[in-house]
């Protein structure tokens, strides 16, 4: 049976239990997903390994930036200090900011859920493990550069939002500002690797039966969070973009002498940074929505209610960036707008907040580690949510703007919000992942240490700050009278600091000293808990049925079943790693899909980009070049190796009765969706583009008037020559499905020869014009827009002469055509991209003078 003529309500019964084939079907998955041994480990793709190595890695981050956290704190303990040079403060407290932000709050989402989520899903890996290892190879690389910065004095020191002019002018920003920027860009796209990796997680990789109304709610965040980061981060890549060719090339975006407006920054920046606020805490929200249930030992009361929140706080966030700016000078109309906005945020969190609430009040919850911390959470983020509603009003934030109040509010939520709910989820897992359990008493100590010591350092900064404490100051005199609460807030962040080092020692204690666990030790209903003890390598000994959202407390049996092999996939008999793809809304089995398996490339092709961001830095501009080659040529070699190979059948039958098919193409594989998600993030970072010409269009009335006209001819050809890059991709498709492999490959092969003659069409209008884009921000602008466009064509080149080259080895054919599928997928937003283009330098121009 296929799976169109499957009904999941009514399957056939599994075979009788055989002992002999359990154990035959165990050797063999054992064999297929086993991780390589000694150093080859480090080749590793298996979620459960890059997500382990991704959570050490933040919380190593983390305890750097705790480390300057401590050092800012001593600096400031007495007025008059100079334990820190100001210099070398501005550049700590940049980079515990920045740290915190980047490489710790944002990854250790990814982490927890590249690591768990597979289980919880039931499936065995997520669709691209190497993704995942290549995204964290990525992330590795950047931070150690960034945070290495300071120990060569050259770290960024201009705040963790960089603010321009301060940033953009070279004089007064070293070479960190420059580390800035290219590091943590190559650590956003690490982060948007991984954010696309998860949603086609969520969307694709569902059990069998698990409707998207039967997901549990930390899939549900996992989907939201990573839905944010691909619109929340492309804009900020935008701005760096801008920002580093300003630095580097003179490029004038913010200088105001030359129709630049450093506003334009804080725009972008925080079109990325307030969302990012929310991308931070609502994963810790997700912790404590699952953590919650297990030990109220009954669902949690409105499901539905939390799902529909927290989408419409991802919606919310998404406009509220100008409560930032509120003391920068705006219309008074949108200071309304937008602080009336900031305050409608507390509706769809507090009904989140009092779901939980609510499902405390009606279970007797058993009291355990990972409560007290979900309840410690609770508290502290209560609270600063209050002092956020103050900030949002503007008459009060004139008062409060850039003042230690500041500095405590945005640690009561971050760390109410995210490091509590972090710390439940860590001790909530521990036993999952290491099969063992945590000393809970020490796990107690941990607590009351930070939770004491926490309040005790930023209680009292609220006062320092009203009493007119500026932040980011390295020292202070004795006449301001701020010195005896300093003092109480240093010690107290001892006291936290120590409290975590209970937690880490905890934690990192040797495993085989802590008490093993029996299986489900919280009594949970979530998959995850189904995984065997001792733990295998295949994440699900076989992918069973899912019916409920708490589907062990919820399925009897079904430990048992999934343990005998009853169900989907039980074994690997072609020795290949396998996951079953279903749809998206209904979760009916669509194919079996083949994951590659442990690999070095992804290391090569990460250190390969790294060193040309990093040289980059530096503006040796050769060896950047050459790195980045290496790279396409790396990732090249890798996608050949690695993905859409013909299988040596058509069908699989995967157990229950279901024969599945093992191979798609189009809108129901996951490398369809990678493209179609990953490019929707690629118009974000253009969308970013056209907002910075239009926002100096609005503020610059001379705009476009400051130079002569492009000849309007040549902007037709460019047009028409990139569009024709896409219309040629399209009639490739065309001809390699009427079976005509040679006219594909030809399409392909003029395809690009199209795109590149209009791009030099499109250089030549705005060298006809003369253009220059250190000479005034309109002319930036344009040279920006066609820099971007430019990198598209580049990569649509590269793309076209691969799928040929597929094509012409036979691995792309009539009927396994998924290369040429996603590549024709790409090129329909190169359409979009180069209308949008055409428009912004020709047509609007010109109806602009027709007005
Ligand atoms: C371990 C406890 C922590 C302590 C004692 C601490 C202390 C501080 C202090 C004193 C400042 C103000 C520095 C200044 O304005 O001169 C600051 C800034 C900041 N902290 Fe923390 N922090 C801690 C944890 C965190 C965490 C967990 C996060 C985020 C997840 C975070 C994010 C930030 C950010 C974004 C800034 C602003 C930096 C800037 O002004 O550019 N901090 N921190
Ligand atoms: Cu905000």
């Amino acid at each position: 049976m296929t799976s169109d003529a499957f009904d999941l309500d009514d399957l056939p019964p599994a075979e009788p239990y055989d002992e002999a084939r359990d154990k035959a079907q165990r050797e063999r998955l054992l064999t297929t997903w086993q991780s390589p041994k000694g150093w080859r480990y480090l080749s590793d793709v298996n979620n459960s390994e890059v997500g382990l190595w991704y959570l050490l890695t933040s919380f190593a981050f983390f305890c750097f930036a705790g480390v300057l956290a401590l050092l800012i704190r001593t600096q400031l303990a007495v007025p008059g200090n100079d334990f820190l040079s100001q210099d070398l403060y501005n550049q700590v407290f940049t980079l515990h900011g920045t740290a915190m932000m980047f490489l710790f709050a944002v990854p250790i989402f990814e982490a927890v859920a590249i690591l768990v989520l597979p289980e919880i899903l039931g499936a065995r890996d997520l669709p691209f493990p190497r993704l995942s290892a290549f995204g964290y190879w990525c992330f590795l690389i950047g931070g150690v550069f960034v945070c290495g910065s300071i120990f060569f004095g050259a770290a960024p020191d201009g705040g963790w939002f960089m603010y321009a002019p301060l940033s953009s002018n070279p004089e007064y920003s070293g070479v960190g500002a420059d580390i800035w920027l290219l590091g943590l860009s190559f650590i956003e796209v690490s982060s948007i690797a991984a954010a696309v990796e998860l949603i086609v997680g969520v969307l694709k990789s569902r059990p069998p039966g698990m409707r998207l109304n039967q997901m549990p709610l930390y899939c549900w965040y996992v989907l939201v969070v990573a839905g944010m980061i691909l619109f929340a981060f492309p804009p900020l890549i935008a701005g760096d973009l801008l920002l580093e060719l300003e630095r580097a090339f003179g490029w004038a975006f913010f200088d105001p002498d030359r129709g630049g407006d450093p506003l334009l920054w804080q725009h972008l920046f925080w079109i990325f940074g307030h969302p990012e606020v929310y991308i931070v805490f609502l994963p810790s929200i997700a912790l404590i929505a699952t953590i919650l249930p297990t030990f109220a030992s009954r669902p949690m009361i409105g499901h539905s209610w939390i799902v529909l929140s927290a989408v419409g706080v991802a919606f919310l966030s998404f406009g509220l960036w100008v409560h930032h700016m509120f003391t920068v000078g705006l219309p008074e109309i949108s200071l309304s707008f937008f602080s009336a906005a900031s305050e409608a945020v507390a509706v769809p969190t507090g009904i989140q907040i009092f779901c939980f609430v609510a499902t405390m009040l009606v279970a007797k919850v058993r009291p355990s580690l990972p409560m007290l911390f979900a309840g410690g959470a609770l508290a502290i983020f209560v609270f600063g949510g209050l002092t956020g509603v103050m900030v949002a009003l503007v008459p009060f934030d004139w008062q409060a703007h850039d003042s230690y109040f500041v500095v405590a509010h945005l640690h009561y939520t971050l760390i109410g919000g995210m490091l509590f709910p972090l710390f439940a989820g860590v001790y909530y897992w521990y036993p999952f992942v290491t099969q063992r359990q945590t000393n809970q008493k020490a796990g107690k100590w941990s607590f009351w240490l930070m939770f004491g010591g926490f309040n005790l350092a930023f209680l009292p900064m609220h006062w320092t700050g009203v009493m007119g404490m500026p932040r980011r100051v390295w020292t202070y005199d004795v006449t301001d009278g701020w010195a005896v609460l300093n003092m109480v807030s240093t010690v107290g962040s001892f006291i936290f600091a120590a409290g975590f080092v209970v937690l880490a020692v905890n934690v990192l204690w040797p495993r085989g000293k802590h008490a093993p666990v029996k299986r489900n030790v919280w009594n949970a209903g979530t998959m995850e808990w189904s995984a065997e003890v001792p733990d295998k390598p295949w994440g699900v000994r076989s992918i069973p049925l899912i019916k409920s959202r708490y589907p062990l407390w919820d399925q009897p049996g079904l430990l048992d079943q999934i343990d005998r092999g009853e169900w989907f996939l039980p074994d690997a008999k072609e020795g290949k790693r396998e996951l079953i793809v279903t749809d998206i809304l209904d979760a009916r089995p669509l194919f079996v899909q083949r994951v590659p398996g442990p690999s070095w490339l992804m290391l090569f092709a990460a250190l390969f980009l790294g060193t040309s961001f990093i040289v980059a830095t530096y503006h040796w501009w050769t060896v950047a070049l050459i790195s980045g080659a290496a790279f396409v040529a790396v990732t090249l070699y890798w996608l050949w190796t690695g993905t859409a190979h013909i299988p040596e059948k058509t069908e699989k039958y995967v157990g229950r009765g279901l024969t599945l098919p093992t191979y798609e193409a189009g809108a129901g594989s996951v490398g369809w969706w990678a493209v179609f998600i990953t490019m929707t993030g690629d118009m974000t970072a253009f969308v970013g583009l056209v907002f910075s010409y239009f926002f100096f269009w609005t503020v610059l009335p001379d705009f476009m008037s400051t130079t002569e006209a492009m000849p309007f001819g040549w902007l037709l050809l460019g047009f028409a020559g990139v569009l024709g890059q896409w219309g040629l991709t399209v009639a490739a498709r065309g001809q390699l499905a009427g079976r005509a492999p040679g006219a594909a490959i030809g399409a392909l092969i003029a395809a690009p020869v199209a795109g590149v003659l209009g791009m030099a069409a499109f250089a030549w209008a705005a060298m006809q014009a003369g253009l220059d884009p250190t000479r005034h921000s309109f002319d930036a602008t344009i040279w920006a827009l066609l820099l971007w466009l430019s990198v598209h064509v580049a990569l649509g080149l590269l793309m076209q002469l691969y799928t040929a080259a597929r094509i012409w080895a036979g691995i792309c054919t009539p009927d396994f055509p998924a290369d040429l599928r996603n590549l024709t997928l790409y090129t329909h937003f190169l359409a979009v991209t180069v209308i949008m283009t055409f428009a912004m330098l020709a047509v609007f121009p010109l109806w602009l003078g027709a007005l």
